[in-house]
């Protein structure tokens, strides 16, 4: 019995490490998109304040995907299209997403809390 419980003690340790391990690899992710449309989105609206890969779909030659907020400022072309990356810090805060051209018809928040 004893022989038993400490078989079992050991597979739930080894459980409890590997999903440990597997939280630390998993990365904080958010979506933007703009385009085709008059269309921008982010796929969260609020999220925990940390660090993010930010994957940005640019989906037209005519709009831009632009965010701004505490520390941050990055935007993709207006002209080019295509997946873009950004790692960034976001901290606690308000965050403001646009299109440049189309900035009165085509913006969104993401909060970070
Ligand atoms: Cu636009």
């Amino acid at each position: 019995m004893r022989l038993i419980i400490g078989g079992l003690t050991t597979i739930l340790a080894m459980l409890a490490l590997a999903s440990s391990t597997f939280a630390a690899a998993n990365t904080n992710t958010l979506t933007g998109t703009v385009g085709p449309g008059y269309t921008i989105t982010m796929n969260k609206k609020t999220v925990k304040a940390g660090t993010y890969v930010i994957t940005i779909h640019d989906l037209a030659s005519i709009h831009d995907f632009h965010l701004t907020g505490p520390g941050v400022d990055k935007k993709t072309s207006v002209t080019g299209t295509g997946t873009t990356k950004w790692t960034m810090k976001l901290k606690k805060g308000t965050y403001h997403f646009v299109c440049d051209p189309h900035h009165t018809i085509m913006h969104g928040v993401l909060t970070a809390t």
